[in-house]
């Protein structure tokens, strides 16, 4: 899988791809996450990226004309699946949404800023809009490394548990079950007996239930939706 990635501040995306998982699934060739800086793509002296908007109002708008020739260059180059815009206003992202995206091959997200973008973007350009919550934030970089992070270790390889994604709260419409490691006692803290008991069908019946109190007390909009 290939993602190129559109901003005006590059450097917010430095850090999250290059440690841990990202950096190893980046590193075995299961994905290529390409970012690219919109300011190169102006054509003018100062290397402006947004204008006022028309009819006034206020806050800038990103411009039409730098995303445009940086989109074209890439589709030259490579059939892309999805060109997603990242905005509060955009569809709500689930899990749902990245499973599908992670069947994909190539897909541009681009992160949107001040006001927004200039309509013309979304409506010829974009084929998906994406908001990652009811919140809202500066700017889409952070949303693009949640979207890339939560896409990527879908890959297959990419997680050396192969099983774990599997059991993830939300793939399976429940939060996942309370997890303990040793010490089977801190100070008193106690791991549940069950647990220690090497009865595997009835830890299994446990860790439904528990996923199921849970689910109920936090989240009872996945069970009665
Ligand atoms: Cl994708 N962008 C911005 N700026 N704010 C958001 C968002 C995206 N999703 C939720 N809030």
């Amino acid at each position: 899988m290939r993602i190129d990635i559109l901003t005006i501040l590059p450097g917010l995306l430095e850090g999250p791809f290059s440690e841990s998982i990202l950096k190893r699934a980046v590193a075995r060739g299961f994905v290529e996450i390409v970012v690219h800086n919109i300011r190169d793509y102006a054509q003018n002296k100062h290397k402006q990226v947004d204008d006022y908007a028309f009819g006034g109002g206020a806050g800038m708008v990103m411009s039409v004309e730098p995303i445009h020739l940086l989109t074209e260059k890439l589709k030259k180059e490579r059939r892309y699946d999805e060109i997603i815009f990242l905005t509060p206003d955009g569809e709500k992202y689930t899990q749902k949404l990245a499973n599908y995206f992670s069947t994909l091959g190539n897909i541009i997200i681009l992160c949107g800023h001040y006001k927004g973008v200039d309509q013309r973007i979304r409506d010829h350009l974009i084929t998906r809009e994406i908001s990652i919550g009811d919140y809202v934030l500066t700017g889409g970089e952070l949303a693009a490394a949640i979207i890339v992070d939560s896409v990527v270790r879908l890959l297959p390889g990419v997680l050396t548990d192969e099983t774990s994604a599997l059991t993830d709260s939300f793939q399976d419409n429940l939060l996942s079950p309370p997890v303990y490691t040793r010490p089977a006692t801190y100070k008193g803290w106690k791991v549940p007996e069950i647990l220690l008991s090497g009865n595997a069908a009835e830890i299994e019946k446990w860790r439904f239930e528990k996923s199921l109190e849970r689910t109920k007390k936090i989240r009872p909009d996945m069970i009665s939706d």
